[in-house]
């Protein structure tokens, strides 16, 4: 959501620079936005589609491809029905309009109910809270940083991420700004990330502690009246059972469990509760845990009882110029638990199931056995959890077909790489992020380029492919054209009819995007009342409350994290971001490391689901017991088609991270918060020797 300015001579882009008078960004970019002339001209890159031969990659024409792909995928969908090809839609599907709708596309033309996609390893305890909480899993508000006064921040990282859920624009300069005006910022974090530099506190927590966490912020909330009760009954409903349930959660109980001084968690609660331009904000840490929907959930309810819920100061649902919630819920709905996963029973949501059952759909005989996979700008042996058992799943399949940039860690186990454009040939209108700005801005890029190779653009494979598979043929040449500009259409339809009137036209010319004002709360969006106890979380409770009964673990756990220049597994191959020092060192806290070794020391990291080498770094930046792994790394065995990540030291963190346990309530992935074990790795000796 950058504003960038290309310097493009011929084919060449030779310089990106930020967009001084971009209404977001104002000028400033990440180092990843600097390195997408590197991704334009990468020689890794895939410039035509490939096809597995028996002794490796051999070029192939497009129509083949796809006639052999559809082919195949008709039989195997005539043979054992729909349910038996895989749908992987990838993350930057979030950030393409042509590659969101594109997924669109491939979804209704498979029509299969193993679809998957990183909800499972990210977002989902938040969208169900907000449809249990609003009744809107796309009710998601983001904190109103133009005036907020107090920020709670719980599990988020913007000075590594840029703001996830929060478009910033200038995340430095937005977090600036709160405390130059006499705002204060805490942070609750295992690791004390780069962010921590921008807040006035930070608080080490054990990883899934914040559903404790923020039921003994509830209680003394409740307990301080400083919920009003008349004026949350007006809104909600459910407000006498939360507080009931937050009674046993008091601050001197959970506090010795989550690693938070109780008198800390009172007077986070009190200057929460005194400051009315303030909200709690949540993000990924909080969701990838063992306790993520509950987590979720009550970040939104203490936000609507202390009155913050789309309010100036508080979070904001802002008002996007073309509003791609109606359409979601035309095409995927606003749904939860419509069918299970075969084998483990799993809850659809949203009309995926969770990626961690990926690999036993795949290995598992019966009706409904994947037996083809379908992957849209993704990477899931990188990115969900035990990769390496999905590899091998993987390789069993029938027919696997990538659309990517790169043969990666997924794509290698491919039978066809279709190779995908870049955003400067394709155009770029962020559908989805624009709905999580911190200020209403609408921005349209057209392509600057055009491409000289024979890469497609994912709408244009999307809607071939979906012809192929439904009629059996391609579609005539004029309609098919006409169809490529359907995206386009869509978005100008949608902002016509948006709420600021606008046209693919007129942002078009407004190079520097159009500025809509700040973020302003809309009561008539309200019609309903928010639900503050949905039985669906409420039932969880009990778990937690055993979790607290059992107090702290002895054990080592892992947790994540992200670098500003690193984007999960694909950008490692550009030498802008690469470079530097190694980023995938295992982070431990020096007293952790005392029987293990010093930094340097190579280590064994072993969990239930697989072990790994990494290189130990001590860091006082880690809480006492927990340490640290980014995920995206481990790239060596693709190093012949990613020449640069493939050279990059460090394993996967997701060989580690454990695809049997998941949070009950939606089957979310636990990246954070995975029992490991630690060894030193002593070259030529045997380790029944240590
Ligand atoms: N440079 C860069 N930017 C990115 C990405 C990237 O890979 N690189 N990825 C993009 C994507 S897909 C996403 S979803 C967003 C994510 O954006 P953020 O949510 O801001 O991402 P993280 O940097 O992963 O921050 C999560 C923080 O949670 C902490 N944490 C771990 N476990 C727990 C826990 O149990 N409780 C609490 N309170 N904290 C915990 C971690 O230490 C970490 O600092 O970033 C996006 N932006
Ligand atoms: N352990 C651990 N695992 C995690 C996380 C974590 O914090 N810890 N974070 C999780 C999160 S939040 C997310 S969102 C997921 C991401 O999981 P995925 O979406 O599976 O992975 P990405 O690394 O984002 O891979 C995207 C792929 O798309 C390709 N690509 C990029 N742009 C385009 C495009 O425009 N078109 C096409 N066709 N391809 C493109 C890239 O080359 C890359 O191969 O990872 C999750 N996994
Ligand atoms: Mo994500």
């Amino acid at each position: 959501m950058c504003g960038l300015r290309v310097t493009v001579e011929g084919a060449r882009v030779t310089k990106i620079r930020g967009d001084a008078d971009d209404v977001l960004s104002h000028g400033h970019v990440c180092p990843k936005a600097i390195a997408l002339g590197e991704l334009l001209h990468d020689p890794d890159r895939v410039r035509a589609p490939l096809m597995r031969g028996p002794v490796g990659w051999v070029p192939v024409a497009w129509d083949r491809a796809m006639s052999d792909i559809a082919t195949k995928l008709r039989r195997i969908r005539d043979d054992h029905g729909p349910d038996a090809v895989g749908l992987y839609i990838g993350n930057p599907c979030v950030h393409s309009h042509r590659s969101g709708l594109a997924s669109q596309v491939l979804g209704l033309a498979l029509g299969t109910k193993n679809r998957f996609d990183p909800n499972s390893q990210d977002s989902n305890p938040r969208l169900f809270a907000c449809m249990q909480v609003h009744g809107d899993a796309l009710a998601m508000a983001v904190p109103d940083l133009a005036r907020t006064k107090h920020l709670l921040m719980l599990g988020a990282n913007p000075a590594a991420s840029c703001g996830s859920q929060m478009a910033l624009g200038d995340p430095k300069a937005r977090f600036r700004d709160v405390r130059a005006r006499g705002g204060k910022i805490v942070l609750v974090d295992p690791r004390r990330s780069e962010s921590a530099a921008w807040c006035d506190e930070h608080h080490f927590i054990r990883p899934g502690g914040d559903a404790a966490l923020l039921f003994a912020i509830l209680h003394v909330l409740f307990r301080e009246r400083a919920v009003d009760a008349l004026a949350v009954d007006a809104i909600a409903t459910g407000r006498e059972q939360l507080a009931r349930l937050s009674r046993s959660f008091s601050p001197s109980r959970v506090g010795p469990v989550i690693g938070i001084a109780a008198h800390e968690i009172e007077r986070m609660a009190r200057e929460l509760a005194a400051e009315p331009m303030g909200s709690v904000y949540a993000r990924v840490g909080v969701c990838q845990n063992e306790f993520g929907p509950v987590a979720a959930w009550l970040v939104e309810v203490i936000n609507v009882v202390l009155g913050r819920f789309d309010r100036e100061g508080g979070v904001i649902l802002p008002t996007p110029a073309a509003d791609v919630a109606p359409l979601g819920r035309l095409l995927i709905g606003n749904h939860h638990g419509r069918w299970r996963s075969r084998v483990r029973g799993l809850p659809e949501m949203l009309g995926a199931i969770p990626s961690a059952t990926m690999a036993e759909e795949m290995e598992t005989p019966g009706d409904g056995q994947i037996k083809a996979l379908v992957v849209l700008a993704g990477n899931p042996v990188a990115t969900t959890p035990n990769g390496p058992r999905l590899a091998k799943a993987i390789a069993g399949l029938e027919l696997v077909v990538c659309i990517d940039y790169y043969v990666q860690e997924t794509a290698r186990l491919a039978h066809y790489v279709l190779p995908s454009q870049h955003v400067f040939e394709t155009g770029n209108f962020d559908l989805v992020l624009s709905r999580f700005a911190v200020r209403n801005v609408a921005k349209y890029s057209p392509p600057i380029l055009t491409t000289e190779d024979d890469t497609r653009d994912d709408f244009d494979i999307a809607q071939e492919l979906a012809a192929r598979v439904l009629l059996g043929r391609a579609l005539p040449r004029a309609l098919s054209e006409r169809l490529r500009a359907m995206p386009e259409r869509v978005i100008d339809w949608l902002l016509q009819h948006g709420a600021h009137r606008l046209s693919l036209d007129q942002l078009a010319k407004a190079e520097h995007g159009v500025d809509l004002g700040p973020i302003e709360p809309s009561a008539s969006r309200h019609e309903r009342r928010h639900v503050l106890a949905p039985d669906a979380l409420v039932r969880d409770v009990p778990r937690l409350e055993a979790w607290v009964d059992a107090g702290p673990g002895d054990g080592l756990v892992l947790i994540g994290r992200r670098h500003l220049r690193s984007n999960n597994s694909w950008m490692h191959n550009l030498p802008a971001l690469a470079k530097g020092p190694d980023r995938a060192r295992l982070l431990v806290h020096p007293d952790d490391a005392i029987t293990i070794g010093a930094t340097g020391t190579i280590v064994r990291v072993t969990s239930r689901a697989g072990s790994v080498e990494a290189v130990l770094e001590t860091s006082d930046t880690m809480m006492r017991g927990v340490v640290s792994l980014p995920h995206g790394f481990g790239q060596s065995e693709v190093n012949g088609t990613l020449r640069v990540a493939g050279a990059l030291p460090g394993p996967s963190a997701n060989a580690l991270t454990d695809e049997l346990v998941v949070e009950p309530v939606l089957g979310t992935s636990i990246l954070n918060g995975v029992p490991v074990a630690l060894a030193p790795v002593i070259r030529g000796a045997s380790s029944d020797a240590l």
